[in-house]
This record gives C-alpha cells, structure tokens and sequence, in this order.
C-alpha cells in the first residue's frame, strides 16, 4: 500500500533528472500528468494487478501500459514464451515461422481481415493502412474524427476546417499545411456531417478512420445505426472503412467492436493487447486491398523489427491465455462491478458522474451526460477529474492521468481490487462539493 505519510520524493527526484535530458521528462506526453497536476510516478515494478514507485508505493493499475497487459503485469506463462523465444535469438531481420502463426489467429477471429501485415506500433499501422487505402482507390482525401487519435503520423494531426466538409489544418508545429489539407474531420455520431462530406468530395474519398468506440476521448460509443451508415457510405461510395482497433481490439471483445456490432470494415488496425506488452501492431483487411503492399504489390511499408520473434511471442502467449473458456466474461464482471461501484457512491455523493465500459476498457465522466462526441466529453468538468486522479493516487488506485483517455481492467484484477477501488473513490466522492 501507500508509504506513510505518502511521499513520492525519489520519483520527483528522478523526473527533474529526466526532465534535463528527455522532453517534458517522458518518453510520451500523457505519461508527465500535465493534464491531471501533480508530478509524475516513476514505477520500478509491474506484477498482477500491481505497480510499484521508486518510492515503494503499491497501486492497483487502471492503466495496463494503456491497454496491452490484459492478462496482468509480468504473467508467468509470458516472461516464460519472452524468455524461450530470447534464448534463440532476439531478432534476425528475416520470416518466422510465429509471424505466420500470429496472422492465422488474427485473420481467423477478424472475418473482414483476409491478410495481415506486423508492425512496430499502432502509429505506424495507421499511418500504414491509410496509404494502402489511397493507393488502393487511388484518392487522397480522408475522413477522421474529432477525439479519435491514430497516432502521430503528419496525416492525422490536424484540426477541423472551419466547416465540416473544409479541408484539415495542420494541428501541430512541424506539421505543414499541405500535409494535412487532405483530413476532414468530422463530429463523431454525427452521420449527416459525414454524408455531407461524401457530397462535397464525391469520389475523393479514399478511407473513413475512426475507432469504433473512442477510447481516446474518455469512451464514447457509437450510437445505434452510427457504423451501419459509414458502411454503407462507404460502400455507395467505393471509400475503404477503417476501423482503428488499436484499444479496442481483442479488450472490448475477442476480435474487437467489429464482432460486438457486426459490421464488417474493409481493413482493420490492431495493437497493444496484440502485443501482450511488447511492441507489436498490425494493419489487414480484404486480400484484395491488402496484395497492393509492398512486396506483393506497389504501395511500400517496411519495418526492421517488424513481426519481432519476442513480440510475437509475447503476443500469441497473451491471446492464447485470452483464449480459454471464461476469460471475457471474467473480465467483463470485473468491469462492471467498477462502474457500477463507482456509479452508484458518486450518485450517493450527489456528484454528476457517468461512466460506461466494454470488455475490459471503461471511461469516466464528471458530468451529467450523455457524451456522444468529443465536443460533450470537453463539456465535462476536467478539474474535477484531476483532482479525483490525484486523490485515488495517494490511497493506491492509478487511473489514467487524463480526462480524456479509457480506462482497463486485467484479468488479474480480484474483487477485493475493485472493492479496495470503490472504498478509495467513496471518500474521493465525499470530498468533493456536490
Ligand atoms: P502507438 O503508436 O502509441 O502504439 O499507437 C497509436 C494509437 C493508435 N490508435 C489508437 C486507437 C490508440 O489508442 C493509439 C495509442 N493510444 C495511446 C493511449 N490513448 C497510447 C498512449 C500514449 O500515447 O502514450
């Protein structure tokens, strides 16, 4: 549990030291707690449901290397597939017999993903299947989401146009104009905004991207018809549809949101659980979209560690354990009792909260809903959430450090985790002014 009293002295120690040689003191910007206060964890250990600080703070982890560690941290049966597969050989830069193997898995739960490339991280699949798709239909537009992330690729960092069918603007230093000019955004669940688009732009529009449901925005699902009528645009329309699983892929669902609701998109990207913590994602789809990349076909993606031995290891080892009889339902009774938990003392405490969850992923909300766009999510009360990170910090619950990012919940997580969660979160709740 928490040292007494509370102190992370070594951790803020070790993010001045970071902070002089690395930028903002972390390797990726969410991880420095800018958006919640306070200074950021440095964590020496991950085992179960557990992490502990330099400072020797356990915490009951929401987090999950944001979305990877499904099974719980450092499972025995995968440091064991990690450490058979090192003990050959930690990367030859030529095909393994376990790349194959990890796309038959994936191709068989996915029936939209007749092929299937592996990659190094979910920016670079994104990245990735978007010029497959461009190269494919041989057009150049795209339509994205407001809240939907995909990554960093110059492509995807942009902001809305002033209307919804106007044209992307760069939406970050060193990201040119002209590289971003072919983005439209559009609200999510905002299907006439999207048919507006496919007026405007016709037969320019090569891809639809969205995450099926955000997890990049708290958790906002799709509402009821929202998918069927991108699948349909995009099949009126000849336009690939995209569905960035990267999150949700094999945590909401076995296979993902696509099984969940039935809809079938032309290509699919996956990543973290996929993984099982190490880095390792992939993009596939139709065989006939898919046969246009390199060396098969004309639209080029390269990769050195792609399909590396110990990831996939690691993440055949994490999907076969996924795959035993109870694992879901197991995870999805897990989640439930949190949400509902925490649902029902903040409603106790008179505080507007809701919260939502699929699978093994949630989100939370101060506010009283619904959130069906980003625009809503940015209505909730941010501060409020920050303050009741900070509070579930210091008695041992790590949530995500923002407003707007799901939470997860491993198979590793017992009862008394989400009881320990829940009594940490009715004190949090009491504090606040209703
Ligand atoms: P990576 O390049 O971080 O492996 O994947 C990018 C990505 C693509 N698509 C979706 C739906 C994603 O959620 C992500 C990455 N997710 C964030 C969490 N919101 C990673 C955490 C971080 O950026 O540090």
């Amino acid at each position: 549990m928490q040292s007494n009293p509370y102190s992370i002295s070594r951790s803020q120690a070790l993010f001045a030291a970071a902070s002089q040689v690395i930028p903002g003191g972390v390797n990726s910007p969410v991880r420095a707690f800018k958006s919640v206060g306070g200074s950021p964890v440095f964590i020496k250990k991950a085992e179960g449901a557990y992490m502990w600080d330099e400072d020797g703070n356990r915490y009951i982890d929401y987090i999950n290397s944001w979305g990877p560690t499904i099974v719980g941290h450092a499972h025995p049966e995968v440091i064991k597939a990690i450490c058979d597969a090192a003990a050959n050989g930690l990367t030859f830069g030529a095909p393994t017999a376990r790349e194959t193997e990890l796309a038959q898995k994936l191709t068989k739960a996915l029936p939209g993903m007749d092929m299937v490339r592996l990659v190094s991280s979910g920016t670079e699949a994104c990245m990735a299947a978007l010029r497959v798709a461009r190269g494919f239909t041989k057009r150049t537009k795209i339509i994205k989401f407001d809240g939907c992330y995909h990554g960093h690729a110059d492509m995807l960092l942009v902001k809305a146009g002033s209307g919804v069918a106007t044209l992307g603007l760069s939406g970050s230093p060193g990201v040119p104009d002209d590289a971003a000019q072919h983005t439209l955004t559009v609200q999510f669940n905002d299907l006439v905004g999207v048919e507006e688009v496919f007026r405007t732009w016709r037969n320019e529009i090569a891809a639809v991207i969205l995450e099926p449901i955000i997890g990049n925005a708290g958790f906002i699902r799709p509402e009821k018809g929202f998918l069927k009528g991108l699948r349909d645009l995009c099949s009126a329309h000849g336009a690939v549809l995209i569905f960035d699983e990267v999150m949700t892929g094999f945590r909401a669902h076995w296979g993902g949101v696509q099984i969940l609701e039935g809809i079938r998109p032309d290509m699919t990207v996956l990543g973290k659980v996929i993984g099982g913590g190490l880095p390792l994602a992939a993009y596939g789809g139709r065989r006939d979209i898919m046969e246009m990349v390199a060396p098969a076909g004309p639209v080029y993606q390269a990769g050195t560690l792609s399909g590396n031995p110990l990831a996939t290891a690691a993440g055949l080892k994490t999907l076969e354990i996924m795959s035993r009889p109870g694992f879901f339902e197991g995870l999805r009774q897990k989640t439930s009792r949190l949400i509902s938990g925490l649902t029902e003392r903040a409603a106790a405490a008179k505080i507007p909260f809701i919260a939502d969850y699929e699978g093994g992923m949630f989100g939370l909300f101060f506010c009283r809903g619904p959130v069906r766009s980003y625009a809503e999510a940015k209505g909730c009360d941010a501060e409020r959430f920050g303050t009741f990170f900070r509070g579930m910090l210091e008695r041992g619950i790590y949530l995500a450090p923002s407003a707007f990012e799901a939470g997860f919940v491993s198979a590793a997580h017992t009862d008394a985790d989400i009881d320990a969660t829940l009594s940490a979160a009715e004190v949090e709740f009491r504090k606040m002014k209703s």
